[in-house]
């Protein structure tokens, strides 16, 4: 057993991918369900931006596998405030894709979303709030009543907008990651601990 724990932390400690310092200034939650870890971005604003910082962490702009995944986001983080996800039509208008896991086919688009709207497709009194360009990036929780109930669902947004914004003046992205971030110094105590332990039994 001491043998087989040595060796485990001998191989932890040598493990170069979980070293990233910066990664380590969030707060990340657990999801049993994923076998996955979720943060917020800090940064408020542009989709493009959110998709920038979660790659930076590790990891990349939340993919909503199933409901589950998207029930346990809601309950994980304000469920008040809309959130960037990492689905885009950016590439081609109407071929949605996850930029994190491109097999997921998980929708929950609010009733009749996506629009692409643009500015001369918007309601009179909205065009400020939209772009000649129309609308390829989704945030979740966008709140709507769907046969008489209200429901959290998605909307294709453009990449800013203060109309969908959060307190803050912006929006938020999820960042999910495969592995927990731990600093460097946790992977050097590893190695030196199963070292030890290999040299004892010696
Ligand atoms: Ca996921
Ligand atoms: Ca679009
Ligand atoms: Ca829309």
């Amino acid at each position: 057993m001491r043998i087989f724990l040595a060796m485990v932390l001998s191989l932890l400690g040598v493990l170069p991918f979980a070293h990233n310092d910066e990664a380590l200034a969030y707060q990340w939650f657990f999801n049993s369900g994923s076998g996955h870890y979720y943060t917020l971005t800090e940064n408020v604003g542009h989709w493009t931006d959110a998709v920038t910082e979660a790659q930076s962490l590790g990891g990349y702009l939340v993919t909503i596998n199933d409901a589950a995944e998207e029930a346990w986001l809601r309950q994980t983080f304000d469920s008040e405030y809309t959130y960037w996800i990492g689905f885009t039509d950016g590439n081609q208008e109407g071929n949605w894709v996850w930029v994190g896991d491109p097999s997921s086919t998980y929708t929950n688009w609010a009733p009749g979303e996506p629009n692409n709207m643009t500015i001369d497709t918007a309601e009179p009194g909205w065009e400020q709030y939209q772009t000649r360009d129309g609308e390829h990036f989704a945030i979740m929780n966008w709140i709507v009543p769907v046969d008489g109930e209200w429901k959290a669902c998605w909307n294709d947004v453009p990449n800013l907008g203060p109309w969908f914004a959060q307190a803050g003046g912006g929006v938020l992205g999820i960042v999910e990651a495969t592995y927990v971030p731990l600093p460097g110094s946790f992977w050097l105590f590893s190695s030196a601990c199963g070292l030890l332990a290999l040299l004892k039994r010696r």
